[in-house]
């Protein structure tokens, strides 16, 4: 007789049914009707997942986001691969000069730490796959350095680059920019998800209005650079590139590539980290790079340093007042700050793959929160299920259902079936 199948079991069939529904031939959607196409930063996390049960499947939802990369190395972050009006704004807009229709701008750069992961699944397997790869992701860190560096630090060009889309920490950028001439659109989000979890439209006219000035200056990075209203030092992208950059050196080396000029890249990203520090917060922190206020934020972001390799006193102290506040997991912002909102978005909600980054650099640095921090992620998915993210009050689920990235950290790291793996 077979015995009953687990909670845990049942979640973990779930995870592998949504990466499978999500699963459009090559790529993955995060979730049907809100987001109908390829996302950068999502795509990779759902190869992890892939990973747990089809390590083949897993390296060609990498290839596929590498088939879209620019010829100045840029991997956009959305790929547009068939055309569905249920999205705002689409290539129409955006306007990208890619192979293939995509937006003008990038997203965290986390395929090259996801890809390792893959590695490690199958090292024989995928080594002819991630040869193939290095040299397109060493191009797309190289874009990174050569753009979007403000003393040493990462920094966006639209919010939706950072993937916190609507994070206080641009608040100052935003506020900057007067969306004169922005026109009439009509948003398709808030047909699917209720508006109390979306960006406000003060925030779309100033989103639309940066993809209107990219698109008019053909996406030249130069002419972008002029006069910008919008350039934020972000930890997000400084921590991640940091660390991807790291992974790929690790990488590299069994491959036998040369990887001094990567090794380079790493000195001077963790200077930029340092210019993250926020004194008067004790914390790593949002920069306007043009204004150059510090936008006074403890966020999710904030607690990547150790993922990125970095640790600091103050930042242990940050995380265990955050944590004792949280039951599940790192907020997207500090529920003392007085602009948390537990369900709008990047503004107060907790997402798993930010819980499963900062949990990774915990245990890497074997700080006992990082395993606090995994528990905590399943018990939010076991008991809210696979939401884009979750009201970090009492783990309500919030935004798009079916999530492929909860779905996949689920698979790859918080479930009990692989805790302890
Ligand atoms: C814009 C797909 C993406 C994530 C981002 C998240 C959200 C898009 C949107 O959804 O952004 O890129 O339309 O709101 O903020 O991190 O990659 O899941």
């Amino acid at each position: 007789m077979m015995r009953d199948m687990t909670s845990a079991e049942m979640r973990d069939e779930e995870a592998r049914a949504i990466l499978k529904r999500n699963d459009k031939g090559g790529y993955t959607i995060p979730t049907s009707g809100l987001y109908p196409y390829q996302w950068n930063w999502d795509s990779a996390f759902a190869a992890v997942g892939f990973a747990e049960f089809d390590v083949d499947r897993a390296w060609a939802e990498i290839e596929t986001l590498f088939s879209g990369q620019w010829d100045n190395g840029m991997v956009p972050h959305i790929l547009f691969h068939v055309p569905d009006d249920g999205y705002f704004p689409n290539h129409d807009v955006w306007q990208g000069t890619g192979p293939i229709p995509s937006s003008g701008i990038s997203q965290p750069p986390v395929a090259a730490t996801m890809a390792r992961m893959v590695l490690d699944k199958d090292a024989q397997a995928g080594r002819a796959r991630m040869a193939t790869l290095f040299p397109k992701m060493v191009a797309w860190h190289r874009w990174f350095m050569d753009w979007r560096l403000d003393r040493g630090a990462v920094c966006i060009t639209h919010p939706w680059e950072a993937g916190r889309d609507n994070a206080p920490d641009w608040d100052a950028a935003m506020a900057a920019i007067t969306p004169n001439g922005v026109g009439d659109y009509t948003r398709r989000d808030t047909t699917h998800v209720d508006s109390s979890m979306r960006p406000t439209k003060y925030d779309y006219d100033r989103y639309i209005w940066l993809v209107q000035r990219g698109a008019r200056l053909g996406w030249d990075e130069a002419a972008m650079l002029q006069d910008t209203p919008f350039r934020v030092a972000d930890p997000t992208m400084t921590f991640i590139l940091l660390r991807a950059t790291r992974d790929l050196i690790a990488m590299g080396e069994s491959l036998g590539e040369d990887v001094t000029e990567l090794q380079g890249w790493v000195t001077t990203l963790e200077a930029g980290a340092q210019t993250l520090w926020n004194p008067a917060l004790g914390c790593f922190d949002g920069r306007d790079a043009v204004g150059g206020s510090w936008a006074g934020s403890i966020s999710n972001a904030s607690f990547l340093c150790w993922y990125a390799g970095i640790d600091h006193p103050d930042m242990r102290t940050r995380l265990s007042e955050v944590m004792a506040l949280s039951k599940y997991g790192v907020p997207s912002l500090t529920p003392d700050d007085a602009r948390f909102d537990g369900k709008r978005y990047w503004r107060g909600p907790v997402w798993a793959i930010m819980n499963m980054m900062i949990a990774e650099g915990l245990m890497e640095f074997d700080l006992p929160q990082g395993a606090a921090l995994r528990s905590n992620t399943a018990d939010l998915i076991a008991e809210h299920g696979f939401a884009e993210y979750f009201d970090p009050r009492d783990g309500a689920p919030a935004g798009g259902s079916t999530f492929t990235w909860t779905a996949a950290v689920w698979l790859a790291w918080a479930s009990p079936s692989r805790q302890g793996a």
